[in-house]
């Protein structure tokens, strides 16, 4: 299987043919795109977006919004991260075996299926939020590299008749989430972890899929995103410290 070799496997710099004939690939091709382009929009200044945590380099922002009586604040943060690549950083975020190392919100996760080197669809379970019920979800993920030392990660939710919704205690939610990372170093000079910057817009739309209370939700989020973001760069630098840098 493409993920139990002992050797350090980095997103690949173009598509896996066997994505590419995958069933989800259309869907997947589609909501990748729209989400990385997306993703690199501006959102300073921008109406609608409201700052919520900042922190050296890290800005967040919401969307206040609601479907159906319920919370569905669209996030997006921006972050710049010294020393690693956006190759490394979406590495990190994409191959399973460091996810429960990083990922605080996690109860369970089991690999679904292993569609190809860059795409996979995967079952979590989270940590009850009181008073609400505990959540899962079923989503794909898929890496790929885009122009110019450019890399992301794309989530979005999926259902699988293995894996049906609301049948146990775990209300289904409903995820989109996409970490684009853009590496910069200077002109002229050959990129080291010594002069590698990456500027990183991680954004998240999380549908509850059903009853939680708002102020709750409202209160773990703006608690959550900046400790996910905060760790998991942090996470990265630490594992990639005094490794030849992977652009
Ligand atoms: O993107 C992130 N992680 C990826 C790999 O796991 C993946 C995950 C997406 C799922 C995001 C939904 C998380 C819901 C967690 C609910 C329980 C939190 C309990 C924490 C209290 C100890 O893309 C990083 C994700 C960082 C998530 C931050 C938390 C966001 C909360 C949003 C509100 C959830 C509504 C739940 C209704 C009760």
């Amino acid at each position: 299987s493409v993920h139990t070799r002992d050797q350090v496997e980095l997103p690949p710099p173009a598509i896996d043919n066997r994505l590419t004939v995958h069933s989800l690939w259309q869907e997947i091709d589609r909501i990748s795109t729209e989400q990385i382009q997306a993703a690199f929009e501006g959102v300073g200044g921008e109406i609608g977006w409201q700052l919520f945590a900042e922190e050296g380099d890290m800005r967040m922002y919401r969307r206040e919004m609601e479907v159906d009586g319920m919370v569905t604040d669209p996030l997006k943060a921006m972050h710049k991260v010294r020393g690693v690549s956006a190759r490394e950083m979406c590495h990190y975020f994409f191959n399973p075996r460091y996810r429960y190392e990083w990922e605080t919100t996690l109860e369970t996760m089991t690999i679904v299926e292993e569609i190809s080197s860059d795409a996979m669809v995967f079952h979590q379970t989270f940590k009850r939020i009181w008073p609400a019920s505990q959540r899962d979800a079923l989503f794909w993920s898929h890496v790929r590299a885009a122009d110019g030392h450019t890399y992301a990660v794309t989530n979005h939710s999926t259902v699988n008749s293995d894996y049906p919704a609301n049948t146990g205690a775990c209300i289904r939610l409903f995820v989109t989430v996409c970490l684009a990372c853009r590496s910069e170093y200077p002109r002229g000079q050959t990129p080291s972890r010594d002069n590698v910057t990456t500027s990183i817009a991680y954004c998240s739309t999380v549908n509850p899929g059903g009853w939680a209370p708002a102020g709750v939700l409202r209160a773990v989020y703006k608690r959550e995103y900046p400790k996910f973001l905060k760790r998991f760069t942090g996470y990265v630098q630490e594992q990639c410290r005094g490794k030849p840098l992977a652009m």
